[in-house]
């Protein structure tokens, strides 16, 4: 007769129970295919780096972030909402600690806008709460979300890329008008209602 086994580990298991040797092949079997997807990502990410495809997401435009206030697109005259010929609005934004330039922007409800940002010192993030805007401000390139406000109101926009000590204060304001009520605005105050 065949004396039970005395110890707890030479014990044969419950019924249900997986042996020990099924549960670490399947966890060594997991494990081999977790790191070879981590081989696999890291790997695009290196070659992609050296084909030269790694780019902000938002929209590849490069741009001199040392020349901004002299020339170009994003000078001080510039910045603001301007109306496309197509009827459209494009509002130029310049990201920088602690701000954004203007600090508070006029838009007609109702039509296609194009928001073009850019930063001219570290990364910002741009952000309108309830819309599909949300972007990164990368130094260097411009960053282009297009939307379109449904109905007039004042929406916040907060920075939320950490970008330095102020970066807490660093909120702005998209104020969203009815079309008419913004045809009837002179230049000055299209361009932007942070005095108001
Ligand atoms: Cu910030």
């Amino acid at each position: 007769m065949v004396e039970p086994p005395s110890g707890p580990l030479q014990r044969p298991l419950p019924d249900g129970t997986v042996p020990e040797r099924v549960v670490v092949r399947t966890e060594e079997r997991w494990l081999a295919i977790m790191v070879a997807m981590l081989v696999t990502m890291m790997l695009i990410m290196v070659l992609a780096s050296f084909i030269g495809a790694l780019h902000p997401a938002s929209n590849v435009e490069v741009i001199d972030s040392r020349t901004l206030h002299l020339k170009g697109e994003f000078v001080e005259s510039n910045l603001g909402t301007a109306l496309e010929p197509d009827g459209s609005a494009t509002v130029r934004l310049i990201a920088q600690q602690y701000d954004f330039v203007p600090r508070c922007v006029v838009i007609p409800a109702q039509v296609p806008v194009r928001f073009r940002l850019t930063s001219d010192d570290v990364i910002h993030g741009f952000l309108l709460p309830d819309t599909n805007i949300n972007t990164m401000v990368v130094p260097g390139f411009v960053a282009e979300v297009r939307t379109r406000f449904s109905r007039p109101g004042d929406y916040v926009m907060p920075c939320h890329e950490y970008c330095g000590l102020g970066h807490q204060a660093m909120w702005a304001r998209v104020r969203v008008v009815p079309w008419e009520q913004f045809a009837h605005r002179g230049l000055l105050e299209r361009t932007s209602c942070a005095a108001q």
